[in-house]
């Protein structure tokens, strides 16, 4: 079967789907010119994971994480949801008119896919634009470009961080479970430009494919899912996206 023709098949069994879930990641808002994490543009290429995206890192010095985090800030401000985000929220807005259900959890920290007004949505990761008290942990928006810092809780003076997981860190207990329902529960699960190395996310493949889904890929290259997915397409998220709902 030519790589057109299963697309097509995709496509199909998307137009009839009762319940879709996606997971995304970097390679979704690559195409937004946003630097993923790994591979030869990647940000782990200039900066180490373990300086600056560990809570170990932020206790040594919040002052630096702060400055890295200032500067994604202001990298992500310029940048906006591309045509793959975009035939996400057609995806949903064309289930839910037929009483389908359609979940997307992203692993990326930028907003976009808020940003494009996809409406169910679990951040899996947090958000950028959001902040937490490393005291009270109370959690609010921040949209400030560029964040004065350290930044301090208005509440009890002490330093906020970003409300990112980082490594080594749980993620949301809420998050989690309506990760697990949402792919437990689907019949196609979706997973658009993510390594798949970045654990609990990397296992949410076989979690779908056990309860019954129908598993598909799409990235600029293979990863170590390809292998247990049901199909595997190579390209842009920007073009395989839009395809599979036959916008091309
Ligand atoms: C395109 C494209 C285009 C490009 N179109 N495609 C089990 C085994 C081993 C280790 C662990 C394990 N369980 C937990 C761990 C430890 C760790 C982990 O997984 N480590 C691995 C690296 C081995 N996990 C954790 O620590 C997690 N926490 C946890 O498990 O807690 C347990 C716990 C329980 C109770 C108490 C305490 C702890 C937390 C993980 C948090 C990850 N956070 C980060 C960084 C946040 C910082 C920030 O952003 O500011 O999140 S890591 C980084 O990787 C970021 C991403 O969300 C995540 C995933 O990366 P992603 O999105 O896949 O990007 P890339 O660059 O890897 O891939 C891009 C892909 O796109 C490529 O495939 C390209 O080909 C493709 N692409 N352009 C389509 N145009
Ligand atoms: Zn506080």
């Amino acid at each position: 079967m030519g790589v057109e023709q299963s697309l097509d098949d995709v496509r199909l069994r998307l137009a009839q789907a009762r319940a879709v879930t996606v997971l995304t990641g970097s390679g979704i808002s690559a195409d937004s010119g946003i630097p993923t994490f790994r591979g030869t543009d990647g940000l782990w290429n200039t900066f180490r994971a373990e300086d600056l995206a560990t809570p170990e890192a932020f206790a040594q010095d919040p002052h630096l994480v702060w400055k890295w985090y200032n500067w994604r800030r202001e990298l992500i401000a310029t940048k906006h949801p591309n045509a793959a985000h975009e035939a996400l929220v057609e995806m949903e807005r064309r289930l839910e008119s037929r009483a389908g259900r359609f979940h997307l959890i992203t692993q990326n920290v930028d907003g976009l896919h808020r940003a494009a007004e996809s409406r169910h949505v679990t951040e899996l990761h947090g958000n950028i634009w959001r902040v937490r008290c490393t005291r009270c942990e109370g959690v609010s928006d921040n949209r400030d470009v560029p964040i004065q810092i350290p930044p301090m809780c208005i509440q009890c003076r002490a330093m906020l961080r970003p409300h990112i997981v980082w490594f080594g860190e749980a993620l949301a207990e809420e998050d989690l479970r309506t990760s697990y329902e949402a792919l437990e529960s689907c019949e196609i699960l979706l997973i658009i430009g993510t390594s798949g190395l970045v654990y609990p996310a990397a296992s949410f493949a076989p979690v779908a494919k056990a309860a019954g889904a129908y598993v598909v890929e799409l990235n600029l290259e293979t990863t170590p899912s390809t292998e247990v997915v049901d199909g595997a397409f190579q390209g842009r998220a920007k073009d395989l996206v839009p395809a599979l709902l036959g916008q091309r």
